[in-house]
């Protein structure tokens, strides 16, 4: 009934006190967004409406450089800035000191909000009185509005050539366009990245972004005690604005008193900008909340992920890849859910960040699945979704993107992390995906939660990742897929034994499997991933060569002409027969959820064998033939022989159906 639109994703991410508090709600407010939509304490909003006027009268007007200020200029606009400076801070002092005397009591007992969260962890110590408290709150809380002062004046993006605040370049979300002589700059950073790094270190590290929540979630209300999350980044030799941008938008998004630490792991990079300069950075910018991990030989961000893991302290870890931007409002719905079952894995809905422009493009609300191949892809949500008409509930889905993910931090130690036997990525976000499903978890998509992630035009890593995933994907398939393997050694037209491909020891998660009694591989196909095509019935695939000219395979050929051809062997996709119980002979990719399979087909009238959907071809004698190894392929219908004759086309042979004259055929493999 619904049409929509799916992205394609080809072959194919310590001070959490008051503090810090003041600034992430300052910036979240200042940029349009109710830092607290569920806040119904007086008080503390006046509080953080206070902080973020005096931090936008901080910010320099974005279209005035100091540096093209004539120097009197700058000495009067300076003293101009510290007056401001000094009767803003005197009116904050007012207004806390008229805050702390009129909200004190109530602020104690108000242990929904920050400072009550902070207030109830000093009282956990069981010793300190509560006036005392509140003065070092208030100590605390003057100490952040020196730092904002100080930060203003110092600009420390600045020395990096960046630049913060919710204008600018970008903001909104909006595309933004290079000069021609700009262009000429941007050109090998675009290379060397993948996407337009010299346009984003043009960007705010605090731009604004649209709110594509369906509008249903705008009217949802979440609990206040919800699990910290640690955030996990990982990189390698990632633009250092970018990993910024993934930073600042997590800080400035994330309620203060949710957000436990953010974690980066430097997957062992080579570029310098992402050692001191970074390190000095987020540890000057965000004291104590910033932890690194680095490695010290590139390990693939499969093993990058499960090392961020390790040193994470929050009740629950979110996994980003460090190209991401967080939207107002992410955290609630993903904590939430993960509070309410931690057996939960939590996926935000992941919104575009077009590389070259760095346009944040809505995607639509999917669930993420794969094909055999164990490629990942959108796909659409469940049919039930549809039906229950809740564009803001929670999309369950059969895998994951893997660029964005939440999971409750001791659980994902239980369930056994990524599968660190991989290499590289690829095929470890599918693993997840059926692992959890079949162990007693589960997976969503959540329409509520929306983070942005760049689509790089290429990746880092190796050129060849279709090597890596190949192997990973075998893994998968030989400890949880059961008697479904065979599809995925199918998809790859790898044959079932001898194939050749080293995947490892696979020992530990066979074992991890019996020890979780995780339920069988079908169970999963027919309750969680019911819309994947089922290949069980195959009998042989793989190239199918005759004994006439056994150079040529089978081929599929051009899609519009809908008929089999001849070409030289490549045992790629078009070339990926299938011959099944039924007698039927499929020829092309194996089809994972909505596409159509196209089968070998003799009509009667035409003297070419047609290819064709194989569902809408009702007369079922013309679509069967006799075939074993070696031997003559024979149409049920008509009798005629699949045969090769010479003739003046592509290759000097073309396919034809004719009278049998002994023409033999083999197809590559055979179904173990
Ligand atoms: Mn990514």
């Amino acid at each position: 009934m619904f049409r929509t639109h799916f992205p394609q994703l080809t072959a194919p991410q310590k001070n959490t006190g008051a503090q810090k508090g003041t600034h992430r709600y300052a910036y979240a407010a200042a940029a349009g967004a109710a830092a607290a939509a569920a806040d119904d304490d007086t008080c503390i909003r006046v509080t953080r409406r206070c902080c973020c006027c005096l931090d936008a009268s901080l910010s320099l007007p974005s279209d005035t450089s100091p540096e093209e200020m004539h120097p009197r200029e700058i000495k009067k606009s300076l003293l101009r800035r510290w007056k401001a400076l000094l009767v803003l801070n005197a009116i904050a002092v007012a207004g806390f000191m008229t805050f702390w005397t009129t909200c004190n009591t109530r602020t104690l007992q108000a242990s929904e909000v920050d400072i009550g969260a902070e207030v109830k962890r000093f009282r956990g110590n069981g010793t300190t009185p509560e006036s005392e408290i509140s003065q070092d709150l208030l100590l605390k809380r003057l100490s952040s509005l020196e730092d904002v002062v100080y930060r203003q004046l110092n600009g420390l993006s600045k020395s990096l050539g960046l630049s913060e605040g919710f204008g600018g370049r970008g903001k909104g979300g909006l595309p933004e366009t290079l000069s021609p002589l700009e262009q000429i700059d941007a050109k090998p950073l675009m290379e060397k990245y993948g996407y337009n790094a010299y346009l984003s270190d043009r960007i705010s590290l605090d731009r604004t972004l649209p709110d594509h929540r369906p509008s249903q979630c705008k009217t949802l209300n979440y609990p206040r005690d919800l699990p910290q999350i640690s955030l996990i980044f990982i990189f390698v030799d990632e633009a250092l604005s970018v990993i910024l941008r993934s930073i600042h938008s997590a800080v400035n998004y994330t309620p203060a008193h949710l957000l436990k630490e953010i974690i980066l792991v430097d997957d062992n990079s080579n570029d310098e900008q992402l050692k001191a300069p970074l390190e000095e950075y987020v540890n000057k910018r965000y004291p104590g909340l910033v932890k690194i991990v680095r490695n010290s030989k590139r390990e693939g961000l499969i093993r990058a992920r499960n090392e961020g893991w390790k040193v994470a302290t929050g009740e629950v870890t979110g996994f980003f890849d460090a190209h991401v931007e967080f939207t107002p409002h992410w955290a609630e719905p993903v904590l939430a859910r993960i509070k309410d079952d931690h057996k939960r894995i939590i996926l935000p809905s992941i919104d575009n960040i077009n590389y070259e422009t760095f346009e944040l493009e809505r995607y639509e609300n999917s669930g993420h699945g794969y094909n055999w191949e164990l490629w990942c892809m959108y796909i659409s949500p469940p049919k039930q979704w549809w039906d229950d008409g809740d564009m803001a509930a929670p999309i369950r889905s059969p895998a994951m993107i893997g660029c964005s993910f939440a999971v409750h931090r001791e659980y994902f130690g239980e369930l056994g992390l990524l599968d660190s036997g991989m290499d590289v990525y690829g095929g470890e976000n599918i693993e997840l995906g059926i692992r959890v499903w079949l162990c007693g978890g589960s997976m969503e998509v959540l329409p509520c939660s929306r983070v942005s992630h760049i689509a790089r035009m290429k990746k880092p890593y190796h050129n060849n990742i279709a090597f890596h995933t190949r192997r990973n994907a075998l893994r998968v398939a030989e400890v949880w897929l059961d008697e479904y393997k065979s599809s995925v050694y199918i998809a790859w037209n790898l044959p079932m034994e001898n194939h050749g491909i080293d995947f490892g020891d696979i020992s530990e998660r066979v074992a991890l499997r019996d020890r979780l009694q995780c339920k069988h591989f079908e169970w999963y196909l027919d309750n969680v991933y019911p819309e994947m095509r089922r290949y069980r019935n195959t009998v042989f695939y793989g190239e199918m060569r005759s004994s006439k000219a056994s150079h040529l395979c089978m081929d599929q050929g051009l899609k519009e002409n809908h008929t089999v051809t001849l070409h030289p062997c490549h045992g790629w996709s078009p070339q990926l027969g299938r011959y099944t119980k039924e007698g039927q002979l499929f020829l092309g990719s194996l089809g994972s959820t909505g596409d159509e399979t196209r089968c070998v087909v003799d009509d009667q009238t035409n003297n070419l064998p047609q290819l064709l959907n194989c569902d809408k071809v009702t007369n079922l004698k013309q679509k069967t033939w006799n075939f074993s190894q070696n031997s003559s392929i024979i149409n049920q219908a008509s009798g005629r022989c699949l045969e090769v004759v010479e003739a003046k086309v592509n290759f000097g042979h073309q396919l034809v159906l004719q009278t049998c004259s002994g023409q033999k055929w083999t197809i590559k493999n055979t179904v173990k």
